[in-house]
């Protein structure tokens, strides 16, 4: 496993392998690597010659009152796991080597950025877009993988890639889950032991959902409202948004049919947490 850290330096080695026609797989993080960070390097390890993981905890993805100063960053655990996993490649670049002196340009998905986590976190989809272009444009994969769990995320990266033509293919993961439901995330470490007990009530919202749906509910407010009444027996959790919407424009939906996808936000105590069920019906 090589460790790199200059952008220029990985771009040279890896255009010369891509040019060997070696397949690339690209797993882009922020570290803190856990199950669900792995469920995608080993998925990107089955399809590709080459695995590259990027960590990089990225500024400009952060709000000034967020988490960047505080945000885990376990870096010799985080190199062992992807040496476990055979990584072939880590992007280990500091934040002045990736935004230069006189840094100016942005990605904007519009529309899709300004909702959802959008509103609550303004310019984060701004930061996610790019770096994640930087970094696609630095490492040339063939194929990266993306997690589920951050739903807005990666339609919002499957947006960009077709808007502007990057030629790589996006695959979506599923979320990788505790054995109690909770969706595994880097921020989970920041809940106490009665926190991480009110977080189960994310997914028993998703599953009560689920449930309805299977049982032939199909009116959105209806099973939003039973969300919301579920989540609200339990006084720490303070709900930001529930909704059920169109997975590729994030048009509210009034009634669950199609590629629908329900999403959730909550904050317990100072932690804000999320997390989605992606559904079809045939219409
Ligand atoms: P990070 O939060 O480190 O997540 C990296 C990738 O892991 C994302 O694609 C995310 O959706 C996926 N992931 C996180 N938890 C998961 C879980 N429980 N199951 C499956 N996949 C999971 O997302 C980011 O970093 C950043 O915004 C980034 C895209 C790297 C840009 O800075």
């Amino acid at each position: 496993m090589q460790i790199i850290s200059k952008p220029e330096k990985l771009f040279k080695i890896l255009k010369i392998l891509k040019l060997k026609s070696k397949t690339i797989g690209f797993v882009p993080t922020m570290g803190a690597l856990h199950e669900g960070h792995l469920s995608l390097i080993r998925q990107a390890k089955k399809e590709n010659k080459i695995v590259v993981v990027s960590i990089f905890v990225n500024p400009k993805q952060f709000g000034p009152k967020e988490d960047l100063k505080s945000y885990p960053r376990p870096l010799s655990k985080d190199l062992a796991f992807c040496r476990k996993e055979k990584v072939d490649f880590i992007f280990l670049p500091k934040a002045k080597d990736i935004y230069g002196k006189n840094f100016s340009t942005y990605i904007q998905v519009e529309g899709l950025s300004s909702v959802l986590c959008g509103k609550a976190r303004p310019g984060h989809f701004r930061g996610v877009a790019t770096i994640v272009t930087k970094l696609f444009n630095l490492v040339h994969p063939d194929i990266a993988y993306l997690g589920m769990k951050d739903a807005q995320q990666l339609i919002i990266i499957k947006r960009m890639v077709k808007d502007l033509n990057i030629p790589v293919k996006i695959k979506a993961m599923p979320t990788v889950r505790e054995a109690d439901g909770l969706a595994i995330s880097s921020r989970n470490m920041y809940l106490n032991k009665s926190e991480k007990l009110d977080a189960l009530v994310l997914s028993r919202a998703l599953n009560l959902a689920k449930l309805m749906i299977k049982n032939g509910a199909r009116d959105s407010l209806s099973i939003v409202n039973r969300m919301k009444e579920l989540i609200k027996q339990n006084k720490s959790v303070r709900i930001e948004y529930i909704e059920i919407l169109d997975t590729e424009t994030l048009r509210p939906l009034n009634r669950v049919i199609g590629n629908y996808l329900i999403v959730l936000a909550v904050r317990i105590g100072t932690t804000r947490l999320i997390d989605n069920f992606w559904g079809k019906l045939s219409r």
